[in-house]
């Protein structure tokens, strides 16, 4: 009998076609791919309803649309990696997480950069995004296919606005403000002046009800969604970040499409985006008298100081470092 010998390149290339083909055949099962979607959002937030609704009908031809809710498969911040290494199809993922493997993207996670939510698809859409687009793909493995708006983030905060009154950012000095744990979002909360604490969304409604942050930062609809507004006081409507997600699908199961589905599938992603984004518009806009019903203050601060503040904190120091030459300059002239 004749034995084979490998060597150890041999083996190598052996072991990850063996991975590659079993990945393939296990996301491909019965005809049709399945779609892990994980995010830290809940099932009632807009872009999980939308996606639901709109993406996962579009695709079911081919396509198995599998989401869980309130991190319940990959924990908030490692969806990205998830992906890359074929543990996950799909996430709603943010710039500041995409600056964590690249920095550049610190731009788009910038306070007061974009200024609504047709600016952010103009930028989304803008050649200038290409090798951006490009850069996480080749390196990452992720497909960045539609933006979605989270709205305007605002502070909000557990104590009244007669103990702590916000006006500019030096109102904010001392106050623990929860914000993500990467690092693009904690200088986004020291930029707004604040003492920004790392902490997964999922535990936000409790530090609040402990008492062991200050406060946080979030769009109306998700203060309503995830109920923040029972333990907290007021809402300082500072519109600090227009906040964005971009739905990042996997470029190994994008490869194995033919393009007809391919092209379903970037639709799907473009539709379910413009759906969240008109119905987080209009909640946006009516939350307002939710909110002071249920006894909330909501105020309009210095936004002239805010902005300012912030836009120096980012242009003086290293934090504008990593941003590549002539894109501030672009993504503004796509504005008003
Ligand atoms: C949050 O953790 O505050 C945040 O709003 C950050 C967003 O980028 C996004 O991840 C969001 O949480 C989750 O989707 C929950 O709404």
């Amino acid at each position: 009998m004749k034995y084979l010998h490998f060597n150890i390149l041999q083996k190598l290339i052996i072991l990850v076609t063996l991975l590659v083909v079993s990945f393939v055949s296990i996301a491909f099962a019965d005809g049709h791919v399945t779609l892990r979607m994980s995010t830290p959002a809940s099932a009632t937030d807009q872009r999980s309803i939308a996606l639901e609704k709109v993406f996962a009908p579009a695709v079911a031809s081919f396509a198995k649309y599998e989401p869980y809710y309130n991190a319940s498969l990959i924990k908030q911040n490692s969806e990205l990696e998830a992906i890359a290494s074929g543990d996950l199809e799909m996430s709603i993922t943010s710039a500041q997480e995409l600056a964590q493997f690249f920095p550049e993207f610190s731009i788009f996670a910038t306070g007061y950069v974009h200024q609504d939510a047709a600016h952010q698809v103009k930028v989304f859409n803008d050649s200038l995004m290409d090798p951006f687009k490009a850069m996480v793909e080749k390196e990452l493995g992720v497909k960045l296919l539609s933006i979605m708006y989270l709205g305007r983030r605002h502070v909000n905060l557990r104590q009244c606005k007669d103990e702590v009154n916000v006006q500019t950012p030096s109102d904010l000095a001392g106050i623990n403000l929860r914000m993500p744990g990467t690092d693009a979002w904690q200088f986004l909360g020291k930029a707004l002046g604040a003492n920004p604490t790392p902490m997964a969304f999922t535990e936000v409604y409790t530090a609040l009800q402990t008492k062991s942050v200050d406060g946080q930062d979030n769009p109306l609809p998700t203060v309503v969604d995830a109920k923040f507004y029972e333990v907290t006081c007021q809402i300082a409507l500072t519109s600090h970040l227009v906040d964005l997600n971009y739905v990042a699908f996997s470029k190994a199961v994008w490869d194995n499409l033919n393009s007809d589905q391919q092209a379903t599938v970037q639709k799907a992603a473009v539709d379910a985006a413009e759906s969240a984004r008109q119905i987080q518009l209009q909640k946006e806009g009516d939350l307002v008298a939710f909110l002071k019903e249920q006894g909330l203050e909501i105020y309009e601060p210095n936004l002239a100081a805010f902005r300012s503040h912030v836009q120096k904190m980012y242009l003086e120091t290293d934090a504008s470092d990593p941003w590549p030459d002539g894109v501030l300059d672009k993504i503004n002239s796509l504005g008003n």
